[in-house]
């Protein structure tokens, strides 16, 4: 149970169900107990959308109370060259074919001042494994941001990225974690970790690192002091159980670690993927995986409703299933627009007020690591 409780405005609504499983869980939520692994497969596995709603809701407002997070930062996607093929993927390019890009520094410099006026506080950094990129690219490339963008944190790199790092340039783990954080690397993002289930894993993303080998990046780098999100890549082939046992997996690390911030459910985008056979996602699945995940997580202080990936009309209901955060403006994105997204590449720092106003909430634009940030006509300062 958090120290500073919040009115709960769900505790307003009376709570109602005929699923015996979740009468049992409510109980468990309204006394404060971890949920397990046969409460998070009921989550998953009832029909009551409104009574799942209304858990996630009520320990959300227990956190956070009607606060709603957002930020004005901007992706960064450097080079879609990957040596992995996954089949999740639409995005990656094998080096020197089509569509292949990789950006001089001097592009990256230059497209991260462009295409939006206001005060950008984040860099989403994260590209594609490129064989041929040594790792000094990266450290010019943060130490190059610092310099001209000092007040904007760098938050780069999954897990998986820097365990290739770490194998192209023979160096351990922590000796690239270090390096990065020397060059100006300020926390990290949670991709990569797509579903922990080997057998599912073997078919969606074979090429890529292990469930156990992205924690244990993942680990390294809150022993530094790195914080980092975590995600979960949902509506493809994996079933309820490789969802909860990806979920108590996290939960086990942050256990230990309390190094995460936010988890992030992505919805998967099948077009123009090996996997573009199967069907997108529904409404309700999007807004069931934001419920599980914040009863599930109790040790995650925050849940990020993605608009980017969710639609913004979705993450707007979302912050009434359990999530706290729509995320930033992004500005440009190439990941998920590559895989058939519909939504806009960026939405204004007005327009995620507006989402976040009309869903009842009171935005609060935050930096990357949870501090309210105030802006006034000419200056930007971040709440310590
Ligand atoms: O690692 C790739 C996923 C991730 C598809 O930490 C796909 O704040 C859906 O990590 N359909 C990159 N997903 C994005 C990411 C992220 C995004 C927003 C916020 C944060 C954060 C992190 O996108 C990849 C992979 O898991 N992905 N292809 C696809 N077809």
């Amino acid at each position: 149970m958090p120290d500073v409780q919040f009115p709960i405005t769900a505790a307003r609504h009376e709570f109602f169900t005929d699923d015996a499983r979740l009468k049992r869980i409510h109980e468990k939520v309204i006394a404060g107990e971890r949920l397990d692994e046969s409460d998070g497969l009921a989550l998953y596995r009832t029909a009551d959308m409104l009574a799942l709603g209304w858990l996630a809701n009520y320990v959300r407002e227990r956190m956070h109370g009607n606060v709603a997070y957002f930020n004005v930062n901007r992706h960064i996607n450097h080079t879609n060259v990957c040596v992995a093929a996954c089949r999740l993927c639409a995005f990656g390019r094998k080096k020197g074919t089509e569509g292949a890009y990789t950006m001089a520094l001097e592009e990256v410099f230059e497209s991260s001042a462009s295409g939006y006026t206001e005060a950008v506080t984040e860099f989403h950094i994260v590209g594609g494994l490129h064989p041929d990129l040594p790792l000094q690219y990266f450290l010019d490339m943060l130490s190059g941001l610092k310099q001209r963008f000092p007040q904007v944190h760098l938050k780069g790199f999954t897990m998986v990225e820097i365990s290739f790092f770490a194998k192209l340039n023979k160096m351990t783990i922590r000796e690239v974690l270090l390096k990065l954080k020397e060059a100006g690397l300020d926390s990290m993002p949670g991709g990569g970790a797509e579903i922990f289930s080997e057998r599912v894993r073997a078919i969606i993303c074979d090429h890529k690192i292990d469930g156990s080998e992205w924690l244990e990046v993942a680990r390294e780098a809150h022993l530094l002091g790195i914080k980092s999100n975590a995600t979960m890549l949902y509506g493809h082939i994996e079933g309820d159980e490789d969802r909860v046992d990806h979920l108590l997996k996290l939960r086990a690390l942050q256990d230990e670690t309390k190094g995460f911030q936010t988890f992030i459910g992505l919805s998967f985008h099948p077009d123009h993927t090996v996997l573009q056979h199967l069907p997108w996602t529904t409404g309700v699945l999007d807004l069931k995986q934001i419920a599980v995940a914040r009863l599930m997580l109790d040790n995650f202080p925050h849940i990020k409703a993605y608009w980017q990936m969710l639609t913004p009309k979705i993450a707007q209901i979302a912050l009434r299933f359990g999530a706290d955060d729509i995320d930033g403006t992004v500005v440009e994105e190439k990941i998920y627009h590559d895989a058939g997204a519909t939504t806009p590449q960026g939405l204004s720092r007005q327009d995620l007020i507006r989402l976040i106003e009309a869903a009842g909430r009171v935005p609060v634009e935050r930096d990357t690591l949870y501090r309210a940030v105030t802006r006034t006509e000419n200056s930007v300062t971040v709440a310590v």
